[in-house]
């Protein structure tokens, strides 16, 4: 770990390729048949494009309210302890779209080094309140020139445990799709929050002010729920939502019979799943198996049709706060599947 050299940030320019927004989504819900997702067919999400790291000459920064600036190469990451975290991984959408779901969803298997730790090791001083996280990839954004990919998060997230900075997926080295050499990884959290490419760290006493922060990716709240108009929240922690994986829609089924199953995630954990067969009048439970770490849930329900006809089949999830899906215009909305039955 070099010293005392990081009171001036370094000034990198790396190469993106292909340049401009990138939004690859290769599985629909009811392709997420697989527990956790091949880093291959995990969708890939870039405001600015992919960029290309030479990691020879890469080093990670750490800065601001800390007791000891440091700068770390990728070797001197790999020295350090490893560990890893499962979690699902979601991208929250449009980001002037907080209504539209899009489900984008994933499970994987991250490694790579505690963030905590190493925080704690470059010290971390009294009045640092959040992490602010800088990718390497600049450009421009929706018209707006952004500079460098910056979110942040408050510094209390490291108490539940799981904030790494991963170089691995699945167990493979992470591509330069995905974030190579090294990435956040906030379990829990949005993807946006996932900062690819990361060069600096910067703990600070305030929210960042870039416009990944302050302009995109802040929800409005409803006057109902904060009591003032104006008010807007952080798109951090991922509320309950569930995908329908079986059956696929469209589908033609008998009256034997099928399974209904898919995945359920929250930030703090799905408590239940209810099923709905009759375009959302009337609800069911389904099984539903305990989360490792913060994985993605199945969950399972099995319906046998009474009569034939065209269903639309839904999913709900309640969080263990007791926040449950809604049904309409939000990035968690009901997941709706139709599909037919005949004799
Ligand atoms: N540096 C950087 N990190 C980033 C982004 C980005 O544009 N630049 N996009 C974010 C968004 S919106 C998402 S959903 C995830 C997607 O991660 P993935 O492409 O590995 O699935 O990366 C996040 N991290
Ligand atoms: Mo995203």
């Amino acid at each position: 770990m070099s010293n005392g050299m990081a009171t001036t940030p370094l000034s990198p320019a790396v190469p993106l390729e292909p340049v401009g927004v990138q939004r690859h989504i290769p599985l629909a819900p009811h392709q997420l048949i697989e527990r956790t997702t091949p880093q291959r067919d995990l969708f890939t999400i870039a405001h600015y494009g992919i960029a290309r790291v030479d990691v020879s000459s890469w080093q990670l920064e750490i800065g601001g309210l800390v007791e000891r600036p440091c700068r770390l190469t990728f070797e001197e990451i790999r020295q350090l302890p490893k560990c890893g975290v499962e979690t699902f991984h979601q991208c929250a959408g449009f980001p002037k779209k907080p209504d539209t779901a899009t489900r984008r969803i994933a499970n994987v298997v991250w490694s790579g080094v505690d963030l905590e730790q190493l925080l704690l090791s470059a010290g971390i001083r009294p009045e640092a309140q959040f992490l602010w996280s800088c990718g390497l990839d600049q450009g421009t954004f929706d018209g707006m020139a952004g500079g460098f990919y910056q979110k942040d998060m408050p510094l209390a997230r490291l108490a539940q445990g799981g904030v790494i900075l991963a170089y691995e997926i699945n167990g493979e080295t992470l591509t330069p799709e995905h974030g190579f050499p090294l990435r956040l990884v906030i379990p829990g959290y949005y993807g946006t929050n996932a900062v690819k490419w990361l060069y600096r760290l910067e703990l600070a006493d305030r929210r960042a002010n870039g416009i990944f922060t302050t302009v995109l990716y802040n929800d409005p709240v409803p006057p109902s729920e904060s009591g003032s108009v104006g008010m807007k929240r952080p798109v951090w922690d991922a509320p309950p939502e569930s995908a329908i994986v079986s059956p696929p829609p469209g589908v033609l089924l008998s009256r034997d019979g099928v399974e209904i199953w898919g995945w359920a995630w929250a930030a703090n954990g799905v408590s239940c799943v209810e099923i709905s067969t009759d375009g959302g009048s009337n609800w069911s439970r389904a099984s539903i198996e305990q989360r490792s770490q913060w994985s993605w849930q199945r969950f399972a329900f099995h319906w046998t049709p009474t009569v034939v006809g065209s269903f639309k089949l839904m999913a709900r999830a309640m969080d263990t706060a007791g926040a449950i899906q809604p049904m309409y215009r939000a990035r968690n909305a009901v997941h709706v599947v139709t599909v037919e039955v005949a004799d």
